[in-house]
């Protein structure tokens, strides 16, 4: 029993659901690890979302709903961290939600979709195919999902799926902690902020954007910039610290 009163609360909370689902096969022992590598990138952001990533947020929005044939990927962590506001997002932008895992076994994609459609995510699945440029089992998806999208949304991602899409041609979005990671330098838009902060941010901006706001949004993005305001904060941060 976590105490509401500890002064790290959340964090354990949190640690103690992924562990929770990782015993059930959700999350991936891996995912555990993947997760910690992320709390200690939220430590040096101090654990809130920075003026860069809300305009990142928000460009990511403008993005969704501007798309053809916009996509969400699911993996273990995101389903387990963040099924209602998957939901919420699914509903503000109408993207496609899809189920695409790095250490996929059938059973995981079952477990993981049901868990999305319980919290009343419209999941997107039917008969996979290898059909990305990929020599593990990211390269399983749907034909008519994220193949055929245009704009993907990939949270807590690995870098490699990330050049396949964006040498597909395709425009993606990366939720990743890490601006230093090759997934946040490869994607076209990358949100340096916590997955369960930047679902519900990107959500309300796409409640809130003018038709003129998206153009000027997905006019301007400098992924440079965004990634360059994320290291700048951590890096003053750990200034601050040692002063
Ligand atoms: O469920 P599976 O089988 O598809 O596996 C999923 C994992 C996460 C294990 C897989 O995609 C993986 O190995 O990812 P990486 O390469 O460890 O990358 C995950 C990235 O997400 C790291 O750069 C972390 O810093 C970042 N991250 C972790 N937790 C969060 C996060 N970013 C945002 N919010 C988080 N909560």
């Amino acid at each position: 029993m976590i105490p509401p009163d500890h002064p790290r609360y959340r964090s354990l909370v949190v640690r103690e659901r992924l562990a929770k689902c990782a015993r059930e096969g959700i999350v991936s022992w891996e995912g555990l690890t993947a997760h910690g590598r992320g709390e200690a990138f939220d430590y040096l952001l101090g654990e809130r979302t920075t003026d860069s990533a809300r305009i990142a947020e928000r460009t990511a929005a403008a993005m969704l709903l501007s798309a053809r044939h916009p996509v969400i990927s699911i993996n273990g962590n995101t389903a387990a961290l963040a099924a209602p506001e998957i939901a919420a997002l699914q509903r503000a932008c109408h993207a496609l939600v899809e189920v695409n895992l790095f250490h996929r076994t059938e059973e995981r994609v079952r477990q993981i979709e049901g868990l999305l459609r319980d919290a009343e995510v419209e999941v997107f699945a039917g008969k996979a195919e290898r059909l990305l440029a990929l020599s593990h089992d990211r390269a399983w998806c749907r034909r008519e999902g994220m193949f055929a999208a245009d704009v993907v949304l990939v949270p807590l991602e690995d870098g490699d799926r990330c050049e396949a899409l964006v040498r597909m041609g395709k425009k993606v979005i990366a939720i990743d902690l890490n601006p230093l990671s090759r997934t946040a330098r490869t994607a076209t838009l990358t949100i340096v902020d916590e997955l369960t902060r930047a679902l519900p941010e990107i959500a309300r901006a796409c409640t809130e954007l003018t038709k003129i706001e998206r153009t000027h949004l997905i006019t301007s993005l400098d992924n440079h910039y965004l990634l360059r305001e994320a290291i700048r904060e951590m890096t003053a941060r750990l200034g601050h610290a040692m002063d």
